[in-house]
This record gives structure tokens, sequence and C-alpha cells, in this order.
């Protein structure tokens, strides 16, 4: 299969690095945390889309190397943007797939990473989706209590899409929220009863994070008034093209660095 073999290659040649999307405090647009996206950029110049090469790799188990060089390199990116910039209690929210969260070395990955890039774990956030939840619920449970007891925080990617148990949601150690994009476009369509609706669904996401004590970050906001409705819905923090796209680590530095 030619594609996993080049994905193979990519990896060892680290041809494939995070690039970082900023996340705004919506009210002070403060830069809070930083997403790292994975990109693949080929010697050729071709760029591969994550939604391409991700789920290979899950299938063929290259993520596990892959997802591990992404976080160390995360990891030693914003170590180092924390000590030169004076946003010094920046974020930095990697994204972990379910094979990755399953393999029984994934917390200890995280924290040997975490030691040899020097960043504190209160700095990193995991972010899940809800489908890696719901398997195998006892190892899983521990597995989320032990990063939280090593102080990583845990935020629910793409929230609203999946099937959290609500009753579920409450005991585990999750610390945020990410309303999917999908609802975010939703704010502003044409179709009048689709607006309704996704206003609707995210004041009941904000309305279950304001009762169970977690942030709230908006995904995809790409339009001023998307910003507007859900800075009144009261979402704490954003992302999305309005504010930039995901930006290669010497942009993020210049972008951090006008930002002060
Ligand atoms: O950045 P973009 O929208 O193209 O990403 C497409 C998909 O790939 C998204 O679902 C995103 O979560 C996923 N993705 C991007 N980078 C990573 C990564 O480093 N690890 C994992 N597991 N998924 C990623
Ligand atoms: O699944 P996850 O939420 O991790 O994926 C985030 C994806 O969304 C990334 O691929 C990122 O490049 C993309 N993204 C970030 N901001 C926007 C935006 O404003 N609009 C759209 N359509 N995609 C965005
Ligand atoms: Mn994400
Ligand atoms: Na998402």
């Amino acid at each position: 299969f030619e594609l996993e073999r080049a994905l193979r290659q990519a990896i060892q040649t680290g041809e494939i690095v995070p690039h970082y999307q900023p996340i705004l405090h919506l009210e002070t647009h403060e830069v809070v945390a930083v997403e790292a996206l994975a990109r693949w950029q080929t010697k050729d110049g071709c760029s591969l889309s994550p939604a391409r090469f991700i789920p290979v790799a899950e299938e063929t188990g290259l993520i596990l190397p892959l997802g591990a060089a992404l976080l160390r390199q995360a990891c030693s990116d914003m170590a180092r943007w924390r000590a030169e910039l004076p946003q010094s209690r920046l974020h930095i929210n990697v994204n972990v797939s379910e094979r990755q969260f399953h393999d029984p070395e994934f917390v200890r990955m995280v924290t040997s990473t975490l030691e040899q890039t020097g960043l504190p774990a209160t700095a990193l956030t995991l972010e899940l989706t809800e489908s890696i939840l719901l398997q195998d619920t006892d190892t899983c449970l521990s597995k989320l209590q032990e990063l939280d007891s090593l102080g990583v925080r845990l935020a629910l990617d793409d929230f609203g899409t999946g099937y959290s148990s609500l009753s579920y949601l409450s005991r585990l150690p999750v610390h945020a929220l990410k309303v999917d994009r999908s609802f975010v476009s939703a704010l502003t369509s044409t179709d009048l009863k689709a607006r309704a609706q996704s206003e609707e669904i995210v004041r009941a996401i904000i309305a279950l994070a304001r009762a169970l004590q977690l942030e709230v970050t908006a995904e995809g906001i790409e339009q001023q008034s998307q910003y507007q409705r859900l800075c009144a819905l009261g979402a704490d923090h954003g992302q999305g093209y309005l504010f930039t796209p995901p930006l290669p680590a010497t942009a993020l530095t210049r972008f951090l660095a006008q930002k002060t």
C-alpha cells in the first residue's frame, strides 16, 4: 500500500510536523492556548491533509510513533514559547486518537515526554473524542485518572457529535468541552430552523459545561457574527480562521510576539 510506505518514510524523516492554531479568550482576545495540528509537507512541495493520513496511521499502527513524535515536538515548542514569551501561562492542546489512547504504554509515553521536554503537566491539554470514552470503561477511567493526577488537562473534542452519557461525563476527570465546528457554522446558516437549533444546542452545551464546571472552547469560528453569538451565549474560548488558521512554528512565534 503506497500511502502506508510513504507515511512510514515521512515519520522517519520528520516530514510530518505540528502546525499551531491559537485559541483565544473570547472577551479579552488573549491567546490562552494553541492546538497542534499535524501537517505533512512532502519534499516535492505537496501537502497532504491529516484527514487522509491520520486514518491510515490509525489502521496501520503508525499512529503510535507518529503521535509520540508530534507530542514531543509540540511539548518542546511550547516549553520554549513559555520560556521566551510573556504569555508564560500558555497551554498546548494535542489531539489523541483512539488507538494511541488505548495503547498500554500511553500514560508512560506522556509522562516521559513531559520529563524530557521540561513542560509542566498542567500546560498540556489532551484532546480526546467522545468515542474513546465509550470503550473498555474501567481501563479508560483509570487512565484518565492517572493523567489527571499528573496534572494533565483533558478536553472532549468535536463535542456534541458523539455519544457521551451525561452521567459518565460527570464522573470523568474532564476539564473542557470543544463545541464541534458544525454547530458554530450553523449559527449563521441561511436555514433559519437550522440556525435556531444550533443556538439551542450551543446553549445546552454551555449550560452542561457550567453545571460540571468545565471550560467551553468553540471551534471553527469563521465569521464575526458567529463570534458575536458565541460571546453572547457565554463560550469561554474560541479558535478559527476568523482569528488565524494553523501556523508553522516560526509564524506562531511571530504571532505570539505581536500579541504583546
Ligand atoms: O487540521 P485539519 O482540520 O486538517 O485536521 C483534520 C483532522 O485530523 C482533524 O480531525 C484533526 O483532529 C486530525 N488531526 C490533526 N492533527 C492531528 C494529530 O496530531 N493527531 C491526531 N490524532 N489527529 C490529528
Ligand atoms: O477534529 P479537530 O477539531 O481536532 O480538527 C480541527 C480541524 O479544524 C483542523 O483540521 C483545523 O485545520 C480545522 N479548522 C480550524 N479552524 C477552522 C475554521 O475556522 N474553519 C474550518 N472549516 N476548519 C477549521
Ligand atoms: Mn482538536
Ligand atoms: Na473538532
